[in-house]
């Protein structure tokens, strides 16, 4: 009978080290890392990490930011709370969320991509049986490693068969439980899916529980990579970097190749991860084009057809309504819409929304005639794409009730919604302007996507967008037009504004297709 220490090095030799687990592993040490740096934009842009879904002031369990949140409504908003990233830091950098979210997008689909590819190819070729224990007496041998870490020894090499206990469990958690925990996790992140299937976000305890989790599995993930590197680095350095960079048995001779190939390895994988925050920030439009542009098929195909569900399924009830709400930009002043003040001083009751564009005869209408119309209440919960949410119920006119009320002409595509007020702030630093966003037609004629002119039960506060505001569950809440104006039928979102969709599309780079 052979040793089974030997038995296992055997069928690890005969196993080898092939060059796919090499690729595979470079290619996901960048993935990773550009997975990292873009989820850093996105969380500078709300610094607050929360376990419920109202986000309230002092309700955080981890923040990164020094600014108290007063309970007061609008006195400090959603973009107040903004931080900015160095590029050397985050991927962009520069509070360009927009390009990061798109970042993160894209490459979540090519490093679930690759980890298939791996995965498949462990299982096809045996390597798995390495990696992954067979037998629980791994915990005991695993407690001895650790016992010999812990009083800074080393385990000697025949424990490494090339893993030790310690790694193959370590490994396997990695492969097995913390990658899928961040791919299950991060679609919670999106309006559509959690509209679509709310019993989704419940399984992980809501959607701010989702996307604390989603943050812990990357502490995790960074601190098991710096742990992963030392240990090669400390742990049997030669051996390891051998079989690593060479894709063979050790012999003393590879070694000085094997360092070289680390070097230059990290060096070049450094360098990408940086390289692709300045290259971003060269010319941002074009950065929003081609990320967004690559990722639009999957995109289409995969959440397109999801659409909020949450009125039908009554999936909140009034007690589920947030007692704090986070508000995005504040009402238009003198100098943005002295319009919109004179209307606010009668009480709205001057206001009539402009239904026109692209139609045989242009209409207007007082709130008291779109109540005629039509009225539907819907329990929801509103994701702005910083990360925040807050659940209100909502009561209007469905959009497709007001559309029609006018018959549009020939080419007559898209829906565009017009404010009387502004963005908070413009990305590109140019003055603020009217804000806008365009919806398909689809978007447009989606059961909760709706005019609302009431907000729990009361009609709806200037800060959230009186007399009118859009509604669109289906999506993040920068389509969600407030102090609405007119609602117009156009041939084309690319002849209006940047031709990019919207305000928030125009300007701080986000996609038009705003379900994820
Ligand atoms: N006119 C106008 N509407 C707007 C915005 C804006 O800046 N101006 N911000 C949008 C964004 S990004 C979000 S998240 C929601 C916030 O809605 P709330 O302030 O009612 O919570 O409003 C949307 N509607
Ligand atoms: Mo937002």
């Amino acid at each position: 009978m052979m040793h089974p220490i030997l038995q296992a090095a055997t069928s690890s030799t005969e196993l080898g080290f092939p060059w796919w687990l090499q690729v595979t592993h470079l290619v996901n040490f960048l993935f990773l890392g550009l997975l990292v740096r873009s989820g850093w934009e996105i969380l500078a842009s709300h610094p607050r990490l929360y376990w419920r879904n109202d986000c309230g002031p002092d309700t955080e369990w981890l923040k990164f930011t020094k600014d108290k949140v007063p309970s007061e409504i609008g006195a400090f908003t959603a973009r107040d709370d903004q931080r900015d990233l160095h590029p050397l830091i985050s991927l962009p950098g520069r509070a360009k969320i927009g390009i990061g979210r798109a970042w993160h997008g894209l490459i979540t689909t090519l490093w679930v991509l690759n980890g298939l590819i791996y995965v498949v190819l462990l299982f096809g070729t045996g390597q798995w049986r390495r990696l992954i224990p067979t037998s629980w007496s791994v915990f005991p041998e695993a407690w001895d490693s650790l016992k010999i870490y812990a009083g800074f020894g080393v385990p000697s090499i025949e424990h490494f068969q090339p893993y030790d206990a310690l790694q193959q469990l370590m490994y396997t958690f990695v492969v097995f439980v913390l990658a899928p925990l961040m791919i299950v996790t991060g679609p919670v992140m999106s309006p559509a899916v959690v509209g679509r299937y709310p019993w989704y976000p419940k399984l992980f305890g809501g959607r701010q529980a989702a996307r604390s989790l989603h943050f812990l599995g990357m502490a995790f993930f960074v601190v098991f990579a710096v742990m992963h590197v030392a240990l090669v680095l400390l742990v049997h350095r030669e051996h390891n970097l051998v079989h690593m960079m060479m894709g063979e048995e050790y012999d003393a001779a590879l070694v000085g190749q094997a360092v070289t190939r680390v070097i230059v390895g990290v060096v070049v994988v450094v360098a990408l991860w940086i390289a692709a925050s300045y290259v971003s920030l060269i010319d941002v439009r074009k950065s929003q084009r081609v990320l967004y542009g690559l990722q639009a098929p999957i995109k289409k195909l995969v959440l397109n057809p999801m659409t909020s569900r949450q009125r039908a399924r009554q999936v909140f009830t009034e007690d589920d309504i947030s007692p704090f709400h986070w508000v995005n930009t504040r009402p238009p002043d003198l100098s943005q819409s002295p319009e919109w003040l004179a209307l606010r001083d009668g009480g709205f009751r001057d206001f009539r929304l402009e239904v026109g564009g692209l139609v045989r005869e242009p209409r207007s209408f007082s709130l008291d005639e779109l109540r005629e119309i039509a009225a539907q209440d819907q329990i929801t919960m509103h994701t702005c794409m910083q990360g925040w949410t807050g659940i209100a119920k909502w009561s209007g006119i469905p959009l497709r009730e007001v559309l029609a009320q006018v018959e549009p002409l020939e080419g007559a595509d898209y829906v565009m919604i017009e404010s009387f007020g502004t963005a908070q702030h413009m990305h590109d630093g140019r003055p603020v302007e009217p804000y806008y966003t365009v919806l398909t037609k689809a978007m447009a004629m989606e059961d909760e996507t709706i005019l609302a002119w009431g907000m729990n039960g009361a009609p709806l506060p200037e800060m959230y967008g009186a007399p009118l505001r859009l509604r669109t569950e289906s999506m993040h809440g920068y389509k969600m037009v407030k102090w609405v104006r007119s609602v117009s039928w156009i041939h084309d979102y690319k002849e209006v504004g940047d031709g990019m969709g919207g305000t928030r599309e125009d300007s701080g780079y986000q996609d038009m297709d705003a379900r994820i």
